[in-house]
């Protein structure tokens, strides 16, 4: 099977996709942000799951259901906050991609969506984010190919444009 990647303009809350990947914090408590837009739609349900589960620490990644939205489930995963020339955030935002890839492969689910993890509240240079999104998502498709659909939804259209470009160059 061949993942393909689509890259959409809009809410994440709106995407259809089995599985919704959400920019967290370490507590999961929904927070600001893409964070906010999930728990709200999700419902309180998913805040109890969240509790329950506790924490997730930085570059990993902790599956729910999807209360009230139309997936299937919903992966949390934490991002690190920026700082400049930094290799182990590198690594956690990369890691942070990759194990919510690798988490949802035992749940029977065909696609995943994704927002720009890091990129907001935590302060990462877009483009930057962007490179090791793609770069981590290519890696994995190298090895795996039980995802039908990998999506990535951009919120303004500033970035939509600028991560269509870095995809052409990167993949
Ligand atoms: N759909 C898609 N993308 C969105 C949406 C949405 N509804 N809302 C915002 N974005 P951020 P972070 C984009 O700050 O930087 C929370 O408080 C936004 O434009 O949500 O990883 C958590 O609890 C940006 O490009 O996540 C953490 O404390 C991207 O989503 C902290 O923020 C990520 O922005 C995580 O910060």
């Amino acid at each position: 099977m061949n993942t393909q990647i689509k890259i959409i303009k809009g809410d994440i809350t709106k995407v259809n996709a089995d599985i919704i990947v959400n920019a967290a914090n370490n507590h999961l408590r929904g927070g600001g942000g893409v964070d906010g837009a999930i728990h709200r739609a999700a419902g309180i349900t998913i805040d109890k799951e969240c509790r329950e589960i506790g924490h997730c620490a930085t570059g990993e990644a902790v599956i729910t259901s999807a209360g009230n939205l139309k997936a299937k489930y919903i992966i949390h995963t934490v991002g690190p906050v920026y700082s400049k020339n930094n290799n182990e955030q590198q690594k956690l935002l990369y890691n942070a991609y990759y194990n919510s890839l690798q988490l949802g492969t035992g749940y029977n689910v065909k696609s995943i969506v994704f927002p720009s993890i890091s990129t907001g509240i935590y302060g990462y240079p877009f483009d930057e984010a962007s490179t090791i999104a793609l770069d981590a998502i290519n890696d994995f498709i190298i090895s795996n190919d039980c995802y039908e659909e990998i999506i990535f939804v951009l919120f303004s259209q500033k970035d939509y444009l600028s991560f269509i470009e870095l995809k052409n160059k990167i993949l």
